[in-house]
């Protein structure tokens, strides 16, 4: 909590703002996962540190290397099995049970949301964990057991694919409309670990302002909502959501 000490008059204030509020939108990026150990996209050490994500995570650079393009997501596959979730997940995971209207919306595809017993998430981007036929589209979780072979599906033999949304991909539509809703409803939006520059993800700040929503932003880094946030908390998300939902009982 010392960490947090300059912070508490903002983490108070956000503990205020989800107390009056009846419907809450949560988005989170990879950057809420950055503290179990899950790289992130973006900046130092990023997945994509000093390459073009938009030529890697697209359909085009499947259908020209599928292998490749596999051993980069079995590789994170394994790597996610060494992950749990942290803090951040955790307070995240209470303050849905403490608030009905509270609606979490994930852009990422790792599932420790769900590990860490969010019920209700609405994953925009997908599951690495799906694999998708690429022939006759049906859809099996990994089990985990075999992270070296490339998945192929069991109805037909078809190569299959990771489940998530690459670039030029649309969202899966009711997912997303539930996303839309959810933010265009909401009293209070918290921005949490994405660097809010991949849409239409990135759009739904927009769309809570636009719906006369509260924004509060939490990121150790500023982003393009950090200016029209009404509240930016400088830190990471395993020390301030924590903080902030352990406020919430206390007036
Ligand atoms: C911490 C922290 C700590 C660190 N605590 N924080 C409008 C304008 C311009 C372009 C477009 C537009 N609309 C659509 C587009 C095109 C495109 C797009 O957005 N391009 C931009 C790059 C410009 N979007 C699409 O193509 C989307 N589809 C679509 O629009 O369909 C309609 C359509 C179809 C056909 C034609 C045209 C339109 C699909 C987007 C799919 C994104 N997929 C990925 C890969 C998923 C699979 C995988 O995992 O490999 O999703 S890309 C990647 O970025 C991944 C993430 O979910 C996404 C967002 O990244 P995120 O989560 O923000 O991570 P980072 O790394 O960027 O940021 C981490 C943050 O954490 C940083 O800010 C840190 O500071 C912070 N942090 N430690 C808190 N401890
Ligand atoms: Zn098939």
């Amino acid at each position: 909590m010392a960490a947090n000490e300059p912070l508490l008059p903002l983490l108070e204030r956000v503990a205020e703002l989800l107390r009056g509020a009846e419907r809450i939108a949560c988005l989170t990026g990879a950057g809420v996962s950055a503290e179990s150990g899950v790289p992130t996209f973006r900046g130092v050490g990023g997945l994509w540190e000093g390459r073009r994500p938009e030529t890697l995570a697209t359909p085009e650079a499947f259908a020209s290397d599928p292998e490749e393009v596999w051993r980069f997501y079995l590789w994170r596959r394994r790597l996610l099995l060494a992950c749990k979730p942290n803090p951040g997940h955790c307070a995240l995971a209470r303050l849905e049970r403490q608030k009905p209207g509270f609606t979490l919306i994930t852009q990422n595809v790792d599932g420790l949301h769900l590990q860490a017993g969010s019920r209700r998430v609405l994953a925009v981007h997908g599951d690495i964990w799906i694999d998708r036929c690429t022939r006759c589209g049906r859809e099996a979780r990994s089990t985990g057991e075999d992270l070296e072979t490339i998945p192929r599906c069991g109805a037909c033999g078809a190569l299959a694919r990771p489940g998530v949304v690459w670039f030029g991909e649309m969202l899966p539509t009711d997912v997303w409309t539930q996303a839309e809703r959810a933010a265009a409803s909401c009293d209070v939006m918290l921005v949490v670990g994405t660097s809010s520059l991949v849409y239409p993800a990135a759009s739904l700040a927009d769309v809570a302002r636009a719906g006369g929503a509260t924004i509060a932003e939490i990121n150790p880094e500023a982003t393009p909502v950090t200016s029209q946030a009404d509240v930016a908390i400088s830190s990471p998300s395993g020390q301030a959501l924590p903080a902030i939902v352990d406020g919430l009982g206390t007036s």
